[in-house]
């Protein structure tokens, strides 16, 4: 007799995640204001072949279509992001009431379609007004305005989402975006190593007052989602384990490690010496305020191992040139951290509710003469991280949902268009999406809520 693979519980969340720029395009559309990602592209070199968002997937205009293809998969949630400066086109002051009604007719839609709308407020689109105005995140007043937008948001969506996440991924539009990355994000700025701290302190401390802005509104959930190193044992014993356990809490010392402790590690302070970033006992406070459920995005390991002769008792093991890899420079195939993550997080902090909040890879997907595209390598990968997200769920550690990166091919940040990790392929010159195998593949597990 048949036996199900990997059941998951009845209430398991299986969504798909997006961004604004990366998918919405219409960027001078209904008064919406610049962003940091619009002026960025301009630049020469910064992205592949000089491209941009401006018109990406055409979400703006296609989400009817879009979330038509979430329902006929079969998803349960999806993860969209607000353009802070559709809503706010100067960063701060006047509501553009056009931007707040596409989010308004989208989450319509998503709502009639059966579908959890769940929302991210940042997901790098910064104001470009706020960057001109005092230099975004170096400053301050960035963390005050963000929370007014924040504020905002949920009392207009409060009621209609099924959480709202305040940032996604802070070393991306900070460490990326001010100083020391091979490949640099918006604003694209070298910055100093104190400048870089203040303005994570910043982020760090918008998140939170982000947080009490949203609960003042006392609608919904709140929670963000961070890629923290996606450590994992380089072998399961327990001395590695514990290694791996604290090598994640001083990696994301600057982070998530403040937020859910209400202290920066250690570690980090003495690292950073007088470059530390500056900061009261209230910022701490603000910035551990309680949130309801951690995010976490999965895509690659960071491989660590129990050393005595390091000062902090472990050290990263690299993955190597020969080291499989997907569509990405960075993209190794680790697949046990859709167990460790959680994992770790629900041991660390006893964090009760934790979503995957993106899992997924690119790959080259070329369509064959009938327009079908057999990606077997991102389904395989696919199929390896949720073995994972089943243990992690079945050994208790409150794994709630898991939101696949994602619904379709889109802009690729520095890369452009020229990395697809979507379930649907998309033709930029018709704007067409093709479900890929893989969006037939999730579809079926969504189905069967079990892996085989
Ligand atoms: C995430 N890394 O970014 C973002 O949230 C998405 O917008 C993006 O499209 C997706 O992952 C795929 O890249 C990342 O260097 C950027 O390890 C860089 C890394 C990981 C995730």
């Amino acid at each position: 007799m048949a036996v199900d693979y990997c059941r998951f519980p009845s209430d398991f969340v299986w969504g798909v995640s997006t961004a604004a720029y990366q998918v919405e395009g219409a960027v001078a559309e209904d008064g919406r204001g610049p962003s940091v990602w619009d002026v960025f592209c301009r630049r020469p070199g910064a992205i592949v072949n000089g491209q941009n968002g401006d018109h990406a997937c055409d979400h703006y205009h296609l989400y009817k279509q879009d979330v038509a293809l979430m329902k006929a998969m079969g998803v349960k949630a999806y993860r969209f992001s607000a353009a802070w400066p559709r809503i706010f086109p100067d960063g701060t002051g006047q509501i553009n009431m056009k931007g707040l009604d596409f989010y308004q007719r989208l989450v319509d839609e998503l709502l009639a379609a059966g579908i959890q709308p769940w929302m991210t407020l940042m997901h790098w689109d910064l104001p470009q007004a706020l960057e001109d105005r005092y230099r975004g995140w170096e400053s301050r007043q960035c963390a005050l305005d963000f929370a007014q937008y924040a504020g905002c948001m949920a009392s207009h969506f409060g009621d209609r989402v099924a959480g709202i996440f305040t940032m996604n991924e802070f070393i991306c539009f900070l460490d990326k975006g001010y100083g020391f990355s091979d490949e640099p994000f918006a604003p694209g700025k070298q910055t100093s190593r104190q400048v870089l701290n203040q303005a994570r302190h910043h982020a760090i401390l918008a998140h939170g007052l982000a947080v009490q802005a949203i609960r003042a509104v006392g609608k919904c959930r709140v929670g963000l989602a961070e890629n923290i190193p996606n450590c994992a044992p380089i072998l399961e014993t327990p001395e590695h384990i514990t290694a791996t356990r604290n090598a994640l809490r001083e990696l994301t010392g600057m982070f998530l490690t403040p937020i859910l402790e209400g202290a920066y590690h250690p570690a980090y302070l003495e690292k950073q010496a007088a470059d530390a970033p500056v900061f009261t006992d209230e910022d701490m406070k603000i910035i551990s305020s309680p949130v309801d459920f951690v995010g976490l995005n999965l895509y690659a390991p960071t491989y660590i191992r129990h050393d005595s002769a390091s000062p902090d008792g472990w050290s990263i093991v690299k993955c190597d040139e020969h080291y499989p890899r997907m569509h990405m420079p960075w993209l190794t195939l680790g697949p046990s951290i859709t167990y460790w993550g959680p994992r770790l997080v629900a041991e660390l902090w006893k964090v009760k509710s934790i979503f995957i909040t993106e899992n997924g890879c690119a790959y080259p997907d070329v369509p064959d003469a009938d327009n079908k595209i057999w990606d077997t390598a991102r389904v395989m990968y696919l199929q390896q991280h949720l073995i994972g997200a089943h243990r992690a769920v079945s050994e208790g550690y409150g794994l709630k949902g898991y939101f696949l990166w994602s619904l379709m091919d889109n802009f690729e940040w520095a890369c452009g268009y020229t990395k697809r990790f979507g379930l649907h392929y998309v033709n930029y010159d018709t704007m067409e999406r093709l479900p890929k195998l893989s969006a037939e593949f999730y579809s079926h597990i969504i189905r069967r809520n079990a892996l085989g």
